[in-house]
């Protein structure tokens, strides 16, 4: 039996612990902590809600935006303030294009170096990679010449030692499979990756000013002026870059990314049979389609249990609670039961090991993360839990597209349920969504024509317009999954906020009645051919894409003030 410790795990947004205890090669056992604190919650009691987002799309630079969008959402549902249609479209154009994005970056940059070996890509074949690229997709940067460049220009880099993003791997591991052609074309297209995404992103600073960290939301609208006249507003200019933008998304992900995945992936279907889980998969549910109270969503909402995908359940988000019975906080003298996050509580009580510890003592408490459940069980979230959620909703494009990458790695549904599935669902989630973004520039376009150009509503907007006491809601689908925030506003301040974020229904520990979460669970059964170098391990907690940076933020085991920072 070995004890296996990865810490930090890299590649990953934060700060993340795993412990397993390995058998015969074999996970048995498995413990996920994240190792920082996140205060962001404690910051925002008694400020003005109108400004939470602000505050809250801090919490991560990665999933930027996404605690903007929650926040306004749950500000909007207390106070009851409705935006006016354009102010939805522009959202739904900055959250899918966030979601695409952060979908490439997660695929080439966080995750493709547990399949793809940097160093065998070095011993490739330019002629014979150019063949296997033009056999899989009319990508133009496919020939010989280009190929030969590449492995040049990485030759060139490890020659200088310096590895960079490529140091202190398993290169030579020999759990990775592919040779050293497809490891060519990889990491070309993870280079190409960098340059595209950074250029796709302008969509942000079109739409909201820079990236990370967009400026123009406003709670009951956009703070982005909309009118075909004008220089300085979204015009007809305007949509036409976007339109280009949109195009190229459309292109990179059906031209690279997808037959990247296939071709990567058709050299690992024995992970289809790892990783898979708690096997519950829960969906908010995102992209409004109307401007009612209850919209229509172009990704469904729900609940599927015990992989069970001929029944779809409805969400009920009453059902949600937190549990710290095995995380750093302290629920006064009750840390069996579970708080709904409307009555949620953040009171720091660490109570592990002072650093450097060997091991944390996971019988006790042993994350700052919480645990979250719905009706008392641990959920998955996250692009595989939406595309199960619409391909057993029958959501037309998703259940094509699941269709023709099953049928391409000769797998049936079951094999969804899978690290490998986690992969496959994100490419197509990119897909789907880059399709999509085409259809609200036009509405966008319509409705300037129609010279509709409200972005927002100010009926709402003075807190004397406010009940004296209210609560709220806000969900959203972030790259990673299902986000809520839970706002309480008091005579026009806030009296409380809590954040549930997808990391933390993913990654979190163990609950009251001591049921794993869904890191934990996915791990049991996962080979691991040599303790000392846990590639595997690496290649299931990554196809989760973690971030702790938006479950925590910074800690002193000393419990030593850091440092006094002033908000203003
Ligand atoms: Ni910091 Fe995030 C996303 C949120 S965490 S990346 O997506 O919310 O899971």
């Amino acid at each position: 039996m070995s004890h296996v410790v990865v810490d930090p795990v890299t590649r990953i947004e934060g700060h993340l612990r795993i412990e397993a205890e390995v058998d015969g090669g074999v996970v048995r056992d498995a413990w996920s902590s994240s190792t920082m604190f996140r205060g962001i919650e404690l910051i925002l009691q008694g400020r003005d809600p109108r400004d939470a987002w602000a505050f809250t799309q801090r919490i991560c630079g990665v999933c930027t935006t996404v605690h903007a969008i929650t926040s306004i959402r749950a500000v909007e549902n207390a106070i009851g303030a409705t935006p006016p249609p354009n102010a939805r479209l522009l959202r739904n154009l900055i959250i899918a294009s966030q979601c695409v994005q952060d979908h490439v970056v997660h695929f080439y940059h966080l995750h493709a170096l547990d399949w793809v070996d940097i160093v065998s890509a070095l011993s490739a074949d330019p002629a014979k990679t150019s063949s296997l690229a033009e056999s899989i997709s009319d990508w133009p940067k496919s020939s010989t010449k280009y190929f030969a460049g590449v492995r040049d220009r990485v030759k060139g880099f490890v020659d200088r030692g310096q590895l960079g993003p490529f140091a202190n791997a398993y290169w030579g591991h020999p759990a990775y499979k592919l040779p050293p052609e497809a490891n060519l074309m990889a990491v070309a297209h993870y280079l190409e990756a960098l340059e595209w995404q950074r250029d796709f992103i302008r969509m942000h600073a079109v739409l909201g000013g820079k990236n990370p960290h967009l400026q123009s939301f406003l709670v009951g609208g956009m703070a982005t002026p909309i009118d075909p006249d004008q220089q300085a507003s979204i015009n007809v200019g305007t949509i036409a870059g976007l339109r280009e933008l949109v195009a190229s998304a459309k292109e990179f992900v059906t031209k690279v990314y997808i037959p990247d995945l296939l071709a990567v992936a058709s050299f690992y279907k024995d992970w289809a049979g790892h990783g898979a889980g708690v096997g519950n998969y829960m969906v908010y549910g995102e992209y409004p389609e109307d401007d009612g109270r209850q919209p229509a969503l172009y990704l469904p909402s729900g609940i599927i249990r015990a992989k069970n995908l001929a029944t779809v359940e409805r969400l009920d988000p009453a059902k949600i609670t937190e549990y710290v019975t095995h995380s750093w906080y302290d629920y006064g003298g009750g840390d069996e039961k579970g708080l709904h996050p409307a009555s949620g509580e953040t009171k720091p009580n660490y109570t592990g090991p002072k650093p450097p510890y060997e091991r944390l003592d996971t019988a006790k408490k042993y994350s700052w993360l919480k645990a979250p459940r719905y009706d008392g069980q641990p959920m998955e979230v996250g692009p595989l839990s939406r595309m199960l959620v619409a391909y057993a909703s029958g959501h037309p494009r998703v259940k094509e597209l699941v269709g023709a990458v099953l049928a391409k790695l000769n797998v049936g549904p079951a094999a969804l349920f899978s690290t490998l599935g986690r992969v496959a669902a994100r490419g197509i989630e990119t897909q789907v969504l880059a399709e999509k973004m085409g259809d609200w520039l036009d509405a966008l376009t319509t409705n300037m024509a129609n010279h509709d150009l409200r972005i927002h509503d100010t009926s709402k907007w003075d807190p004397s317009s406010w009940p004296a006491d209210c609560t709220g809601a806000g969900f959203h689908e972030a790259p990673r999954g299902a986000l809520g925030h839970w706002v309480h506003i008091k005579d026009g301040a806030i009296a409380n906020y809590q954040c549930i974020v997808p990391s933390t229904w993913n990654a979190g520990p163990r609950d009251g009645p001591g049921k794993r979460g869904p890191y934990e669970e996915a791990l049991i059964g996962t080979p691991v051919a040599d303790p000392e170098k846990p590639i595997e391990i690496l290649r299931t907690i990554h196809s989760f894409d973690p971030c702790m940076a938006c479950g925590v933020h910074v800690v002193d085991a000393g419990k030593r003030e850091l440092a006094r920072v002033r908000v203003l």
